[in-house]
């Protein structure tokens, strides 16, 4: 059955994959599952047309025949329990591989997301600046925390799992801010992750939605 998903038509993020479709493509990419985009404008992600496929008015979503999802997190887990790639076999190792991808989408997210916002949206507050540092050192705090339980490890598991794909897309937004790359084993996680053939096509897919250009066959 074929898989659509949505994403923005022009995503603000200007093709570096830092939108949530990115996590959802790598996966459809790691399980070698071909799929199709609906691009969307941010007016259209508001219609009543995409919110009948998603309740709150955003990407990504994902349709299989009649199945609709929404929540980047339930899509990559759905799409780990119905392929081989993402998720051990071994019941023990795949709730741990689970419990990492709730990890990466409810501790580790929020802080990077609100750090995130606050600089983006919030920069001309007057209390602004005496914010910025608690947030900024709820990062840190988190980042210490997972650098320390990563060590020299390649993975968080003994393999890579949805958890990782997950935690490298969240990772991820910290780009080029400085935080992550205080930590050198997460910056060179990330960039592990981000080395992989499925990351790399997922990335070249979504940049070439930004730049207009059909990346090679
Ligand atoms: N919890 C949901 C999920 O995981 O699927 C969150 C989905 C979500 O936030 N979607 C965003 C969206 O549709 C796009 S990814 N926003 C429009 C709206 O809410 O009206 C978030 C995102 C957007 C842009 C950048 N960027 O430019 O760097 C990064 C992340």
């Amino acid at each position: 059955m074929s898989i659509i998903i949505t994403a923005f038509e022009r995503s603000p993020d200007r093709g570096r994959g830092l939108a949530r479709d990115m996590r959802v493509r790598w996966a459809l990419e790691e399980v070698g599952q071909p799929y199709d985009v609906r691009l969307l404008s941010l007016s259209a992600i508001k219609e009543l047309a995409h919110r009948l496929r998603h309740p709150f008015g955003q990407i990504p979503t994902y349709e299989e025949g009649e199945l609709i999802l929404f929540e980047s997190g339930a899509i990559v887990f759905h799409i780990a329990a119905h392929h081989a790639g993402l998720l051990p076999n071994d019941p023990s190792a795949r709730a741990c591989a689970i419990t990492w991808m709730f990890a990466a989408l409810n501790t580790m997210e929020p802080p990077i997301v609100e750090l995130e916002s606050a600089t983006r949206e919030e920069r001309n507050k007057i209390w602004h600046e005496e914010r910025l540092p608690i947030r900024q050192n709820r990062v840190r705090h988190r980042l210490d925390e997972l650098s320390s339980r990563l060590g020299n490890a390649d993975w968080l598991d003994a393999a890579f799992t949805a958890g990782d794909l997950l935690m490298v897309t969240v990772l991820r937004r910290l780009n080029g801010s400085g935080t992550l790359e205080e930590k050198p084993n997460l910056a060179a996680y990330v960039a592990r992750g981000e080395a992989r053939a499925a990351y790399k096509r997922a990335f070249e897919d979504q940049l070439a939605v930004f730049t207009g250009n059909s990346p090679p066959g």
